[in-house]
């Protein structure tokens, strides 16, 4: 099988931001996906270099508009090495075989009579550059760029799309796939209940210069989507590359809802009048939104990505933007958001399920893949659950449903956290006859990180590289071959890299990442509460008071996450949520192994004044009892939320 998948080509009127970076991204990870599963793929983005907008935009920045264009679309092709997007063709609408192929269809289209001279007089957007309807316009206003249009008349060229309409509702209704998701197909079958206006192609080049000539009439220059959707073709070689026919069928564009009218009417009428087949899917997205407004260069509210991956590194962004956004639904962008996956999902979640998974790997049996013996009905659940998993993430990813299809990896990754609490491998360790339990506990672990790992490599390849390498993988993955369960040779030599997801001072990075005058909104920074009053004195001596007991917070805490310090042999520094999360360095790890803790509930001092400990600020204490070289953990006796108050 094959796939041409597409992004949109981006203007070069203003550089990169979020919103660019989630359609290529998507294709990126689709383009991956496809590939592990043994699929042939060609993955093409670029950059749309014509027309006025371009040329105003030089206009300020007061350089030629070569120079303008140039520079803008190296800053999009140079944003997408870092986040690991890798398409086999970046097309430029000014390269010379895109430019012949235009003129080649134009001249086509133009001799077959589907191209027509003619007067007209339209309201105009020029945020849009294109000619909107009465019934397009909200208050007199263009509903994307809140502007009214401008009556405009000239003689131009005109595209037969009218003649074509008929012909397209019978496709779109005889292929429903043939836009997704379904909301915006039916937008189109709306909108195709009017009756359908030609398209105006062309611009006098006493207006615009900076164009594609028309082959048949050189005072004028071809008029952006004519221009721009034709990238499709060029990219795959159109009409002679050898195999243009095999990418051509099985062609896939992705793009925002801004741009669902000139994709789903304009171009499939195009293709209709050059004698080509429509394209197979049209993958429609929502708006990235800052607060209530989508982002938009115009606008100005951007968050540019590289910023973003130099801080984050490339798969936490791509994980956040997956994971965040429903495919076809608007989301909203936010650092505190994004420190909030990261910190969970990707250092809690998973990085501790690999750092737990392959200490004890190393520490119990070895640093080896161990043999299992047979499986009990709790390895047998998590083997279970985690190849149905392959099966709901493979569907997910095929509908573009990315949200669901991380959310099905992130169930077994807490599963099998849960896993490690209820096997308690620490205990069986210390004792020789259960050996072999140990060690089909820790193969079952390993084998569901295997197959975790073969899901991550189209969403954060970085990540499943590193997963790979630990877990002794050398092969090219392949969905088919690697989606079955006990793959892993006992003996296989486990290696512990570093974490993989350090956890991120919440305040500290998002005041880092924030864009220069927004304020910053993470709730773990707000300012710290006011300083208690002063104790009272002590009544008594060796007693309190009731309010001397009422100075010292005492919460219920949950550890969420728990490692060593480096060159301390006693510390521990522990992740609690209390409710809010929250570090704390606890003398306790002669006593404790790390993994032991995650999921206990203990109770903190939560109003000690915050204290350095090697370098860690520890924000509470944990409370145990001693008893001579013997320390237990204060714990609940019973189920209570982490935050509540002990008292
Ligand atoms: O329209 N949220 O280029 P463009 C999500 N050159 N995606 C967003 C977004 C946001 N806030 N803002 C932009 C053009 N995008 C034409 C396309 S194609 C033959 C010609 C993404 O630079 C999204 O993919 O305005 C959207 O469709 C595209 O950028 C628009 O890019």
């Amino acid at each position: 099988m094959s796939l041409y998948l597409t992004t949109p080509i981006f203007y070069v009127n203003a550089p990169p931001h979020i919103g660019h970076a989630y359609s290529t991204i998507v294709a990126d990870a689709v383009s991956r996906f496809k590939r592990l599963n043994g699929e042939k793929v060609f993955f093409q983005t670029g950059t749309d270099e014509h027309g006025d907008k371009i040329v105003q935009a030089a206009a300020d920045a007061d350089v030629s508009v070569r120079e303008y264009v140039d520079n803008i679309s190296r800053m999009f092709r140079d944003t997408w090495p870092p986040l690991a997007i890798e398409p086999d063709r970046f097309i430029r609408t000014t390269d010379s075989d895109h430019i012949a192929t235009v003129q080649r269809i134009l001249q086509q289209v133009y001799d077959q009579g589907d191209i027509y001279f003619a007067e007209y007089t339209g309201l105009y957007c020029k945020g849009c550059e294109q000619f909107l309807t009465e019934k397009e316009l909200v208050n007199g206003l263009c509903p994307d760029h809140q502007k009214p249009p401008v009556a405009v008349s000239e003689q131009n060229y005109f595209f037969r799309m009218s003649k074509y309409q008929q012909w397209l509702i019978d496709h779109i209704t005889s292929h429903p796939e043939c836009i997704t998701p379904e909301r915006y197909r039916n937008e189109v079958l709306a909108f195709l209940r009017e009756p359908l206006e030609d398209l105006c192609i062309s611009r006098p080049t006493s207006r615009l210069t900076w164009g594609i000539p028309l082959p048949f009439d050189d005072r004028f220059v071809t008029y952006v989507w004519f221009d721009a959707l034709i990238n499709y073709l060029t990219g795959i070689g159109y009409p002679d590359a050898p195999h243009f026919s095999e990418y051509w069928g099985a062609a896939e564009h992705i793009i925002a809802k801004d741009i669902l009218k000139p994709h789903a009417i304009y171009w499939p009428t195009m293709l209709r009048a050059m004698g080509l087949a429509p394209f197979h899917r049209l993958h429609v997205h929502g708006y990235w939104n800052m607060g209530e407004t989508k982002m938009s260069k115009s606008l100005g509210n951007v968050v540019r990505p590289l910023e973003l991956t130099e801080q984050f590194g490339a798969d936490t962004v791509r994980y956040f933007l997956l994971r965040e956004m429903s495919f076809g639904l608007d989301a909203g962008f936010s650092l505190e958001a994004l420190i909030a996956r990261r910190n969970s999902d990707l250092a809690n979640d998973l990085g501790n399920l690999v750092s737990r998974s392959l200490t004890m790997v190393k520490n119990f049996v070895g640093g080896k893949v161990p043999a299992p013996g047979p499986l009990a009905p709790l390895d047998q659940e998590l083997a279970d659950a985690a190849l149905a998993m392959l099966g709901e993430y493979r569907q997910r990813m095929t509908g573009f449903a990315f949200r669901q299809a991380l959310e099905a990896v992130w169930e077994v990754i807490g599963r099998a956290n849960r896993y490690i609490v209820a096997t308690a491998p620490w205990e069986l360790a210390k004792d020789p006859a259960r050996a072999t339990r140990l060690a089909t506990v820790l193969h079952t672990l390993l084998e569901t990180l295997r197959l975790v790992t073969l899901t991550l490599h189209p969403i954060m390849p970085a990540t499943a590289a590193k997963m790979s390498a630990a877990l002794g993988l050398t092969a090219v993955p392949d969905l088919n071959r690697d989606g079955r369960w006990g793959l892993l040779a006992p003996g296989t030599a486990i290696t512990l890299g570093e974490a993989l997801f350090p956890r991120l001072d919440a305040k500290g990075a998002a005041q880092a990442a924030a864009p220069k005058g927004q304020p910053n909104k993470t709730p773990a920074a707000k300012a710290p509460a006011a300083a208690p009053a002063p104790a009272p004195p002590i009544a008594e001596e060796g007693l309190i008071t009731f309010d001397h007991f009422q100075q010292t917070e005492l919460r219920v805490a949950e550890i969420i996450a728990a490692q060593k310090v480096p060159k301390a042999d006693r510390l521990l520094q522990l992740t609690v949520k209390a409710p809010e999360e929250r570090t704390i360095v606890a003398g306790i790890a002669e006593f404790y192994q790390p993994e032991q803790l995650i999921g206990k509930k203990v109770i903190i001092v939560a109003n000690l004044k915050p204290a350095k400990l090697k370098g860690i600020l520890s924000q509470g204490m944990v409370l145990a009892a001693k008893a001579g070289d013997r320390l237990v953990l204060s714990t609940v006796d019973g189920d209570i939320p982490p935050g509540s108050k002990v008292a």
